[in-house]
């Protein structure tokens, strides 16, 4: 066992009660350390914060957005004021947010009437003010005013990544989901660190962001019953696509767009019937088939839509990448696909974003300046290893472990079971550094857990299959080491906080739920 994972396992073994309190009763405090994903050192001690009618929150202007948010997640259950100050005169109990201290990560210290966390980085403090959310009762995560006393434990966390990229992934193609829906779900991922969503834009069945220079593709493709079994529909304009990319920015989340290509087109060749090699439209798909469509990569049109589509997303997209797709192209002839991605991925850099696709553009050579997001269940994976060698990154999604839309059990009724049956133990029980022999740590820009929409409905369809999972893999993402019995006694503690906030969970039985 690693040294700091003792750290974090003697701070769980700690009796609730804080010890070495003052005259006062020893308020009850959730032992430092208890939090999702684990941090790297966890030094308890001293006596415990108390959160106050009197508290008031400091931070620099550079911080207001993370002091907003801190202030968000306390009021409805304290009912306190909270004012968000630059200074607090010396007597004050205050949480304070400063813009100092580690490179990476963050610093939290907690003590009698100051907790202080320090960051180089809003993105940094962002992380720490997570932490707190965890380090206070689960009643905090209440929507209305509780009479109780709060307290966080004494002590100090030093934290940081493991992974830079810790995604998670949702189908917006098989199933609309409103944004309203997709804010909800920013909201939840981001309590456990996860920096980047991913938005799966367009699939067989439909077409989900607006494009000004080909309007019928959300005119045709976007429409009602362009779900799964006809159920649901909908697109999001630029307008929302904007505000989407915003409210996450503000949550230190970065939307990943994707546009899946040369397969996967359906939905754009109903729409585009040029864009088949026939020129005859397809009927509308709502089934669940893949791998029977693909561009017509002999035909100019089809780079003229790829390049227009590229253009317009980059432009509304502040992040870096823009995901291309790539997977399951089975209607396309290998070495059309081959040439078809040496032809598009550039185009992303020459529009200033990084080309990421699925792991199969990893057999074009121009994937060498690309993200390739590992989906397999296999160990290994040639034209992945080879295009690691030539400096493609990977992202970590194996199916069999990190896809949100696997059953737990045969049992569940939402999801697929093609990749396998995943359990909480199973999406923990893997590392992103070994997952793939052949492809080094040093490879690894980080994790992502796709959840993909073809049984799924509603937010509270999307929570079932991510929560308690997706947890697992931020965990995998964040932590410098991992335990199966240490994650699964914090995760035990955080059904409550779900609870509360109306999140619709799978009670696993592997879990003692308290
Ligand atoms: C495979 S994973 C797909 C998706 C499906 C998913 C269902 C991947 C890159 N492609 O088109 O939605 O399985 O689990």
């Amino acid at each position: 066992m690693g040294h700091r994972l003792a750290v974090v396992l003697a701070a769980l073994a700690l009796p609730l009660a804080a010890t070495g309190a003052p005259a006062q009763a020893a308020p009850t405090t959730v032992p430092l350390g208890n939090v999702i994903p684990a941090p790297v050192e966890v030094h308890p001690g001293g006596s415990p914060f108390r959160l106050t009618d009197r508290t008031v929150i400091e931070a620099p202007s550079a911080a207001r957005t993370v002091a907003d948010r801190l202030e968000e997640a306390l009021k409805p259950a304290t009912g306190f004021r909270l004012p968000i100050i630059g200074r607090a005169s010396s007597r004050t109990p205050v949480i304070a947010l400063r813009l100092s201290g580690p490179a990476t990560g963050y610093r939290l210290t907690s003590g009698h009437d100051r907790i202080t966390i320090e960051a180089r980085t809003a993105e940094g403090l962002f992380d720490g003010v997570q932490t707190l959310r965890q380090l206070l009762p689960a009643a905090i995560d209440a929507r209305t005013p509780q009479r109780r006393d709060w307290a966080v434990a004494g002590g100090t966390i030093v934290d940081h990544p493991r992974y830079a990229y810790r995604g998670a992934m949702l189908d917006e193609a098989r199933h609309f989901h409103t944004p309203d829906e997709v804010k909800q779900y920013i909201d939840e991922i981001a309590r456990f660190k996860v920096n980047y969503l991913h938005l799966h834009l367009a699939d067989d069945q439909g077409w989900r962001i607006q494009i000004d220079s080909w309007p019928r593709l959300t005119r045709i493709s976007g429409g009602a019953g362009t779900g799964v079994d006809g159920v649901g529909g909908g697109y999001l304009t630029k307008a929302d696509y904007k505000d989407l990319v915003r409210y996450a920015a503000a949550r230190y989340v970065t939307i990943v767009p994707e546009i899946d290509m040369p397969g996967h087109v359906n939905a754009a060749q109903v729409a585009y019937p040029a864009l088949t090699c026939d020129g005859v439209a397809p009927p509308p798909r709502t089934d669940t088939e893949v791998g029977y469509s693909s561009l017509c990569t002999s035909k100019e049109i089809t780079y003229r839509f790829a390049e227009d589509v590229i253009r317009e997303i980059a432009a509304i997209t502040p992040g870096p990448y823009i995901h291309v797709g790539g997977d399951e192209a089975h209607a396309t002839a290998p070495a059309d696909y081959v040439a078809f991605e040496q032809r598009v991925l550039p185009l992303v850099a020459k529009y200033g974003k990084i080309a990421y696709g699925w792991h199969q553009i990893a057999q074009a050579p121009a994937a060498s300046r690309a993200v390739a997001q590992f989906w397999g269940t296999d160990d290994t994976d040639a034209d992945l290893v080879a295009a690691v060698k030539t400096g493609t990154k990977v992202v970590m999604s194996p199916a069999n472990q990190a896809y949100l839309d696997m059953k737990y059990t045969e049992d569940t009724p939402l999801g697929q079971d093609w990749a396998a049956l995943i359990e909480v133990h199973d999406a923990y029980g893997w590392d992103p550094a070994t997952r793939v022999a052949g492809v080094p740590a040093s490879a690894v820009l980080g994790v992502e857990a796709p959840l993909w929409s073809e049984t799924l409905r509603s937010l509270a369809d999307i929570q079932y299959m991510a929560f308690p999972r997706l947890p697992a893999i931020a965990e995998l993402g964040w932590s410098a080491s991992y335990s199966w019995d240490s994650f699964r006694a914090r995760l035990g503690t955080y059904g409550p906080r779900w609870d509360r906030q109306g999140v619709n969970f799978y009670r696993s039985p592997q879990i003692d739920w308290s």
